[in-house]
């Protein structure tokens, strides 16, 4: 009977830790953290698109990420291999990151942007999808 109360003992214990490390993992979740569309549009011609990344849990701006990689491209009109340079810029405002392209057609556009944040693992990806207007 005491080995029996030891062994649920340590299971209870066992399980608490399992669940306290779950919750550890959940908070520092690279799926927390997003970019957002500062403007849905931009005028076509040379444009400068400004988005934010955002922890979402909490609402906050994270400045600071690594951006690797960004493609600017027509998938949503159907046109994926019509693709545009796409040129970071400073940043004016913590959390906000800006990039300069010249969108020379009116329709939809995808930014694809993939990310690396200050003290967390993998990767934020996320496709962004505007609107070049005449
Ligand atoms: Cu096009």
């Amino acid at each position: 009977m005491k080995n029996y109360n030891y062994a649920r003992a340590l299971q209870a214990a066992l399980i608490s830790i399992v669940f306290t490390g779950s919750a550890t993992t959940a908070r520092a979740d690279i799926k927390d953290y997003e970019f957002q569309l500062v403007d849905q549009t931009v005028k076509k011609g040379d444009a400068i698109i400004s988005v934010r990344l955002v922890h979402k849990p909490d609402g906050k701006p994270v400045p600071d990420a690594v951006i690797f990689a960004t493609r600017l491209d027509m998938a949503p009109d159907g046109m994926q291999e019509m693709a545009t340079k796409v040129a970071p810029m400073p940043s004016t405002e913590p959390g906000v990151y800006k990039f300069k392209a010249t969108l020379n057609m009116v329709g939809g556009w995808q930014l694809s942007l993939g990310a690396k944040v200050q003290g967390e693992t993998g990767t934020v990806e996320n496709k962004l999808v505007l609107k070049a207007t005449p």
